[in-house]
C-alpha cells in the first residue's frame, strides 16, 4: 500500500457510501451501514490495517487521511439519521416558546408628521401636488416678486446649479407652477425638500422639508388663512398656544408668521426657541396681486392665501426633540424612542 493507493481507495468508498447512503429509508438500515463503515470489522477498519507495513512517516500522514474520512462517514451518518427522525416524527418541530428578539421598524418621525399633516389637508378639501427640487430661478425668485436684488438671491442663501437652475430654497415655486398650469380655484398642498446654505444649530439645517399650502378663489379672506392655520395646529398638537406675527414675504400681502409655545421649555427660553419662549412654524399670507399679474390671471378677480411651514420644526414640537439634528443622524438609540 501507497499514500497515492490509499488516496484512490478513500475516494472509492467514498463513493461507495454516498450511493448506499442515498438510498437509506429506515434507521435499522441506517444501523447497518454504520456497521458496514465504521463497525468493529467494516470497510474502514480493513483500510486501517493496510497502512501497518508504511514507513513511520507515511502512517502518520495517512493516518490523518483515514481519521479525516471517519469524521467525514460519522457526520454523514448523524445528519441523516436526524434528518430520517425528523421525518418519522411528523415534520420539522417548531419551538413557540423560543425567544423571540427580531426588532422591527418603523417610519421615521419627521415621515410620521408628514403623513399626519397630509392627511389633516386632505380633510381639509387640500389635493397633493409635487415640483421638482432643481428649479428654474424664475420659479424660485421672479414669479413671486422677489426681486434681483433681494438677499435671497445672494449665493449665500440659495444653491446655484447652473445658469438659471438652482436648487429649490422653498416650495413657494410650486405655487407658480400649479397657477401657469390651471386657473381657480386651486385648494392645494405640495410637500418636499428645499435646500438652504443656513448655519446649522439646534433649529436650522441645510436641507429640510416644507409644506406648502395654496388656496385661490374668489372672496377668499385672510379669516380663512387664520381659521385654517388653527385647525391644523390644534389637530397637530392639541393644547399648545400660537400666535400670528406681522412679517413680509414679497409674494404675500399682508405677510404673517406663526409661533407655537416652545414645549421643550414651557416658554421659560432654551437654545431650541433660541430664548425667545415661541418657535417659528411657518410663514404665510395673502396672495400678493403682482403675483397673480405674473402667472396671467385677471386683475383683481381672484385672492388666495398661502402658507409654508417647517416640517422638521414641527416633528420636534410634536416629539419634544431638543435639537433639529437629531433627525438627520440615524442614530438607532434616539430613533427607538419612537418606536
Ligand atoms: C418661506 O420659506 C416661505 N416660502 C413661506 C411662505 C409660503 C410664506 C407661502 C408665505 C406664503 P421661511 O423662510 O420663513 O419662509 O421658511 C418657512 C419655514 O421653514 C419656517 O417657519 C421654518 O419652520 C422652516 N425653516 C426655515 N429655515 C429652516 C432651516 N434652515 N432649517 C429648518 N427649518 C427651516
Amino acid at each position: 500500500m501507497t499514500r497515492i493507493l490509499l488516496k484512490d481507495q478513500i475516494s472509492r468508498l467514498k463513493d461507495q457510501f454516498g450511493s448506499d447512503i442515498a438510498v437509506v429509508s429506515n434507521l435499522d438500515s441506517l444501523d447497518e451501514l454504520f456497521r458496514k463503515y465504521i463497525g468493529r470489522n467494516g470497510l474502514l477498519r480493513d483500510l486501517t490495517s493496510t497502512i501497518k507495513d508504511l514507513s513511520a512517516e507515511e502512517k502518520r500522514t495517512c493516518g490523518t487521511e483515514l481519521n479525516q474520512l471517519k469524521d467525514f462517514l460519522t457526520s454523514k451518518l448523524e445528519e441523516a439519521k436526524m434528518t430520517l427522525k425528523r421525518k418519522l416524527e411528523g415534520g420539522e418541530k417548531i419551538d413557540y416558546t423560543y425567544p423571540f428578539s427580531a426588532q422591527t421598524g418603523r417610519e421615521h418621525p419627521l415621515y410620521s408628521t408628514f403623513e399626519e399633516i397630509i392627511t389633516i389637508m386632505e380633510r381639509l378639501g387640500f389635493e397633493i401636488v409635487e415640483g421638482p427640487e432643481i428649479e428654474k430661478e424664475e420659479y424660485n425668485f421672479d414669479f413671486l416678486n422677489i426681486p434681483k436684488e433681494h438677499p435671497s438671491h445672494d449665493i449665500w442663501n440659495t444653491f446655484y446649479v447652473s445658469e438659471g437652475k438652482v436648487l429649490r430654497s422653498h416650495t413657494s415655486p410650486v405655487q407658480v407652477r400649479t397657477m401657469l398650469s390651471k386657473k381657480p380655484p386651486i385648494k392645494i398642498v405640495a410637500p418636499g425638500k428645499v435646500y438652504r446654505p443656513d448655519t446649522v444649530d439646534a433649529g436650522h439645517l441645510p436641507v429640510f422639508h416644507q409644506l406648502e399650502g395654496l388656496y385661490v378663489d374668489e372672496n377668499v379672506t385672510l379669516p380663512h388663512l387664520k381659521g385654517t392655520l388653527e385647525v391644523l395646529a390644534m389637530q397637530l398638537f392639541g393644547e399648545v398656544e400660537t400666535k400670528f406675527r406681522a412679517s413680509f414675504f414679497p409674494f404675500t400681502e399682508p405677510s404673517l408668521e406663526m409661533d407655537v409655545s416652545c414645549v421643550i421649555c414651557k416658554k421659560k427660553g432654551c437654545p431650541t426657541c433660541r430664548y425667545s419662549g415661541w418657535i417659528e412654524i411657518l410663514g404665510a399670507g395673502m396672495v400678493n396681486q403682482k403675483v397673480f399679474k405674473n402667472v396671467g390671471y385677471p386683475e383683481n378677480k381672484y385672492s388666495g392665501f398661502a402658507f409654508g411651514l417647517g416640517i422638521e420644526r414641527i416633528t420636534m414640537i410634536k416629539y419634544q426633540i431638543q435639537d433639529i439634528r437629531y433627525l438627520i443622524e440615524n442614530n438607532f438609540r434616539f430613533l427607538k424612542h419612537f418606536i
